[in-house]
C-alpha cells in the first residue's frame, strides 16, 4: 500500500465538503478564527500566501477538536487600484478580472484542505455586499463625521487620485512609489480622529503583538500640551500657538508660522518684503512633508519685516518668521521659537542669528554647549523663576486660562481619513448633492447604489472620477425635492470593504441587516486573527468602524478582534521577496502536486518561528513528506494490545507529546509542534509494534497540521466518523511532567547529598531546592556562599568562602 497523495486528499476534501464536518456551529462553546482575507491579483497564489491560512486552519481545527463550534471563513477584497490597474493593462473589465482572478484563488486554495465554509464566501465588490458598506458611510455621514473638504492632499500624480496620510510611505505613494503632491480638491473625509482617544485607551485591552500596539499609538500620536495666544501688535490678529512645553516660554525669542498658515494672506498688506515671503512660499510648495520636518535639513525660513507679536507673559515685542519646518497640518500650523531649549529651533535661531535664551536649568550637572531639551528648574522666568518644569506648566497655563490667553490641548499625530478616491474600481459614495437641498443621503431602500458597468473607466487626471462624465448615471432626481440633481461621483479606497467584513461572515446572505444582533452577539469579537502588514491601516480603520458601530448599537463589542497573530513572510529562496519581477516566484500548485498538501501545509509550520520570515526550501518539503511516509508505515506495526517496549525513551513521551502539541499550537509555535510529534515517530519506529490506542492518539494530534492523511489512517483503524468529531485526547499531567534526575549536591566540591531535580528547573529554583536539604542546610548556614554552580541534570555545587 503506498501512500498516494494526490488520491487521498480529493476523496476527503470531497468528503468534507459534502458532510460538512466543519460546520458545527451549534456548538455551545464557539471560537471565531479569521484570516486577513486575499485580494485576488491576477497572478495568483504563490506559497508565501497561505502561510497564515494554514496557521488559522491548524488552530481552528484544533479548536474543533476541542469541542468548539469553530467559524474559519474566507473571502475577497476586491476593490481598489491592483484590480483596476490589472485590468486597464490586459483589456478587461475590472468585474470580469476580478471574477476570473477569484477562480483561480479558490481553486488554488481549495488544494490545501482547508476548514473553510465557502457557503460564508463573500466579495466586497458583489452589490449585495457593498450595499452594506454604502449604509454604514451613510450612518457615518448622519453623525456628522464623513464631511465634504477642500483642504489641499496628497495626490499621486501616476496613480491620479487623491491619497490618505496612511497611504503614504516616507511621502511617497506606497503603491507606485512616486513623490505626492499637494493639491486643493473637493473630497470626502471620515473623522477618524473623533475615536482616537478610544482606539489609544483599549491597545490596553487587545491580545496582540506589542509591536502593533506600539504601531498604533505612535500613529495616533497623542500629544497633551497648550494652546497659547500671541497677539500680533497694532492688529486685531493672533496667532496661535501649540506646545508640549509652557514651561520654556521666557525662553521664547520668536514665534514662527507655517507658510501655508492663514495669518499670511492676511496680513500681506503689512509685510514689507511680501515678494520674498511669496517666493519662499512657491519653493516650499515643491518639498514634502518629510523634507520639511527632517531634523537634519538646513533649516530656512524668512523674517516677515513689518510686523510682531507680543510675548503674552512680558509683553514683549518679538519677530514673526515664516519657515517650512512647521507643518500646517499639525496643532495650530504655529510654534513659539524656544532656541535654548529646541533642537529646531535651535538651528533655526543659529543660522539667523536670533537671541537664544536660557530659562530651564538642568537640575543635575549641566553639559555644556548642549541643547538642554529636558525637564528641569526655570530660571530668568520671573515669578516661575525656581519652579521645576512640571509645577510651571500648570502655574502658567492657568494664568493663561485665567486672562484668556490659551488653554489646554490634545493634539493628535493622526489625520483624518481622506476617504474619496478619484477612480472607477470602488464602491460609489452614497449621496446626491442638489442644487436646492444641498448634499442629501441616498435613501437606505435604495441602497446599494451600483457602480455602472462601462467600457472606460479610466482615470480623468482632472482630480474628477471617471463616474462624472456617465451623465446617465450622474443625473439623478432629487429624492427631498424631485428637482435635478448629481450622484456624487468619488468613489471609496480600497480599504473601505475590508472594515467591517468579518461582521458579514456570520451572517452573509442577511438582507435586513449587515449582521443579524443575535449572531453578531455570540461570534464577535473575532477571537484569533491571523496576518501580516497593515498595522496602521486595516486595522486602525477596521477599529475605528467598529467602535463607530458600537456606539450605533449595531455590534456588542467595542473591539472587533480580541487577539492577534501577526505573520512573518516566506521569502524566495534566494532570500529576496517573492515576486514575479525576480522570476523567483513559487506556486503552490506545484508543490502539492509532487509532495501532496499534507506535505506542503507541514512543511510551511515546520519552517521556524511563525511570526518570523524565512527562505523557501523545496528541500524541507522533501523532509516533511518523509516524514508522512513514515506515518503511513507504521499502520503496519499496529498490535492491539500493548507490548511492553523495548524502548524506554517512549514511555511517558506520548503524554508528553499531548502536552506540548496542545500548548504549542494554542501559543502559535507550530514548528516546535511539529518537531515534537516528529520525535515521537521516531520513537515509535525503533520498536516491532505500535499499540493501536498510541497510534490513534498521535493521528489526531497530527489532524490538524495533515488533515487528508490522518483521516485516511483513521479510517482505516475502522473508525466511523471524521477524525474532526473526535475529541482531542488529554494527558495525564503526571505522566506529562518533564522528566526528573537524581543528581549530587556538592560543597566545595564533595558530594554530601543527592536530590530529585526535574531538568528544566532553573538556577534559583535549584538553590532553594538543594538549601531545603538538612545536611546541606547544615554545612551551608552561616557561611558565604562564593559560588554557586549548577549544570542542570548533572552538577549543583556550592563553593563557600572563609
Ligand atoms: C515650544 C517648545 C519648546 C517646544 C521646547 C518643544 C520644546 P509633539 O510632542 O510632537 O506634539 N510644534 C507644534 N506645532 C508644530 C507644527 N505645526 N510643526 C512643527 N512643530 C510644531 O511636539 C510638540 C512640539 O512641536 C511643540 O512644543 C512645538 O514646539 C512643536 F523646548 O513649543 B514646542
Ligand atoms: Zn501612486
Amino acid at each position: 500500500m503506498k501512500y498516494d497523495s494526490k488520491k487521498i486528499e480529493k476523496k476527503w476534501q470531497l468528503y468534507w465538503e459534502k458532510n460538512g464536518t466543519y460546520r458545527q456551529y451549534q456548538r455551545p462553546k464557539k471560537q471565531y478564527i479569521l484570516d486577513m482575507f486575499p485580494y485576488p491579483s491576477g497572478v495568483g497564489l504563490h506559497v508565501g500566501h497561505p502561510k497564515g491560512y494554514i496557521a488559522s486552519d491548524v488552530y481552528a481545527r484544533l479548536k474543533q477538536l476541542q469541542g468548539y463550534g469553530v467559524i474559519h471563513p474566507m473571502g475577497w477584497d476586491a476593490f481598489g487600484l491592483p484590480a483596476e490597474q490589472y485590468a486597464i493593462k490586459n483589456k478587461v473589465h475590472p468585474s470580469v478580472a476580478v471574477k476570473e482572478n477569484i477562480t483561480t484563488f479558490k481553486k488554488q486554495l481549495q488544494k490545501i484542505g482547508f476548514t473553510y465554509d465557502w457557503e460564508r464566501e463573500i466579495n466586497t465588490t458583489d452589490p449585495e455586499y457593498y450595499r452594506w458598506t454604502q449604509w454604514i458611510f451613510l450612518q457615518l455621514w448622519k453623525k456628522g463625521l464623513a464631511y465634504e473638504s477642500y483642504d489641499p492632499i496628497n495626490w499621486c500624480p501616476s496613480c491620479q487620485t487623491g491619497l490618505s496620510n496612511e497611504d503614504l510611505e516616507q511621502g511617497r505613494c506606497e503603491r507606485c512609489g512616486s513623490v505626492v503632491e499637494k493639491r486643493p480638491m473637493r473630497q470626502w473625509v471620515l473623522r477618524i480622529t473623533a475615536y482616537a482617544d478610544k482606539m489609544l485607551r483599549d491597545l490596553k485591552k487587545l491580545d496582540w503583538p506589542e509591536g502593533v500596539k506600539e504601531a498604533q499609538r505612535n500613529w495616533i500620536g497623542r500629544s497633551e500640551g497648550v494652546e497659547v495666544v500671541f497677539y500680533v501688535a497694532n492688529t486685531e490678529e493672533e496667532i496661535r500657538v501649540f506646545t508640549t512645553r509652557l514651561d520654556t516660554i521666557y525662553g521664547c525669542t520668536y514665534v514662527v508660522v507655517a507658510p501655508e498658515h492663514p495669518l499670511v494672506k492676511r496680513l500681506e498688506p503689512r509685510i514689507k518684503n511680501g515678494n520674498e515671503m511669496k517666493e519662499y512660499l512657491a519653493a516650499t510648495k515643491r518639498k514634502t512633508d518629510l523634507e520639511r520636518t527632517e531634523l537634519n535639513k538646513d533649516k530656512t525660513g524668512i523674517l516677515l519685516q513689518g510686523i510682531e507679536v507680543i510675548h503674552p507673559f512680558t509683553g514683549e515685542r518679538l519677530p514673526i518668521y515664516v519657515a517650512d519646518y512647521v507643518l500646517a497640518t499639525y496643532g495650530n500650523g504655529a510654534v513659539m521659537g524656544v532656541p535654548a531649549h529646541d533642537e529646531r529651533d535651535s538651528a533655526f535661531a543659529k543660522k539667523y542669528g536670533l537671541e537664544i535664551r536660557q530659562s530651564i536649568e538642568n537640575m543635575q550637572a549641566a553639559e555644556p554647549g548642549e541643547v538642554f531639551i529636558e525637564d528641569g528648574r526655570l530660571v530668568n522666568s520671573k515669578e516661575f523663576t525656581g519652579l521645576t518644569s512640571a509645577e510651571a506648566r500648570e502655574k502658567m497655563v492657568a494664568w493663561l486660562k485665567k486672562e484668556k490667553l490659551g488653554k489646554k490641548v490634545v493634539n493628535y499625530k493622526m489625520r483624518e481619513w481622506v476617504f474619496s478616491r478619484q477612480r472607477y474600481w470602488g464602491e460609489p459614495i452614497p449621496l446626491i448633492h442638489c442644487e436646492q437641498c444641498g448634499v442629501v443621503p441616498v435613501p437606505e431602500k435604495d441602497l446599494p447604489v451600483k457602480l455602472p458597468n462601462v467600457k472606460s473607466y479610466e482615470p480623468t487626471g482632472t482630480g474628477e472620477s471617471p463616474l462624472a462624465g456617465i451623465a446617465k448615471w450622474v443625473n439623478v432626481k432629487c429624492p427631498v425635492c424631485h428637482g435635478p440633481a448629481k450622484r456624487e461621483t468619488n468613489t471609496m479606497p480600497q480599504w473601505a470593504g475590508s472594515c467591517w467584513y468579518y461582521l458579514r461572515f456570520i451572517d452573509p446572505k442577511n438582507t435586513k441587516a449587515l449582521v443579524d444582533k443575535k449572531k453578531e452577539k455570540v461570534w464577535i469579537p473575532v477571537d484569533v486573527y491571523v496576518g501580516g502588514d497593515h498595522a496602521t491601516r486595516h486595522l486602525i480603520y477596521a477599529r475605528f468602524w467598529h467602535k463607530f458601530l458600537y456606539d450605533q448599537g449595531v455590534v456588542s463589542t467595542s473591539e472587533p478582534f480580541s487577539r492577534l497573530e501577526f505573520l512573518g513572510l516566506i521569502l524566495a529562496a534566494d532570500g529576496r521577496k517573492m515576486s514575479k519581477r525576480w522570476g523567483n516566484v513559487i506556486n503552490p500548485d506545484d508543490v502539492i502536486a509532487e509532495f501532496g498538501a499534507d506535505a506542503f501545509r507541514i512543511y510551511e509550520m515546520f519552517m521556524g518561528p511563525f511570526e518570523q520570515s524565512i527562505a523557501w526550501n523545496t528541500n524541507g518539503v522533501v523532509g516533511t513528506r518523509r516524514f508522512l511516509e513514515k506515518t503511513w508505515k507504521l499502520q503496519n506495526r499496529i498490535t492491539e494490545q500493548e507490548l511492553p517496549s523495548k524502548n524506554k525513551n517512549l514511555g511517558n513521551l506520548l503524554h508528553k507529546t499531548i502536552k506540548k502539541v496542545t500548548e504549542d499550537i494554542e501559543a502559535f509555535k507550530f514548528n516546535t509542534a511539529v518537531s515534537s510529534l516528529m520525535i515521537l515517530v521516531n520513537e515509535f519506529e525503533k520498536d516491532e509494534s505500535v499499540y493501536r490506542d498510541s497510534y490513534r492518539t498521535f493521528l489526531i494530534l497530527l489532524a490538524p497540521f495533515a488533515p487528508h492523511i490522518t483521516e485516511e489512517l483513521w479510517s482505516k483503524l475502522g473508525e466511523k466518523q471524521s477524525i474532526f468529531l473526535a475529541p482531542w485526547p488529554k494527558y495525564n499531567p503526571k505522566l506529562a511532567s518533564e522528566e526528573t534526575k537524581t543528581i549530587g549536591v556538592q560543597v566545595n566540591g564533595k558530594v554530601r547529598s543527592t536530590i530529585e531535580l526535574a531538568l528544566d528547573t532553573s538556577e534559583a529554583e535549584a538553590k532553594v531546592l538543594a538549601l531545603a536539604d538538612a545536611k546541606i542546610k547544615a554545612l551551608v548556614n552561616g557561611k558565604k556562599v562564593q559560588k554557586f554552580i549548577y549544570v542542570p541534570g548533572r552538577i549543583l555545587n556550592f563553593v563557600l568562602g572563609e
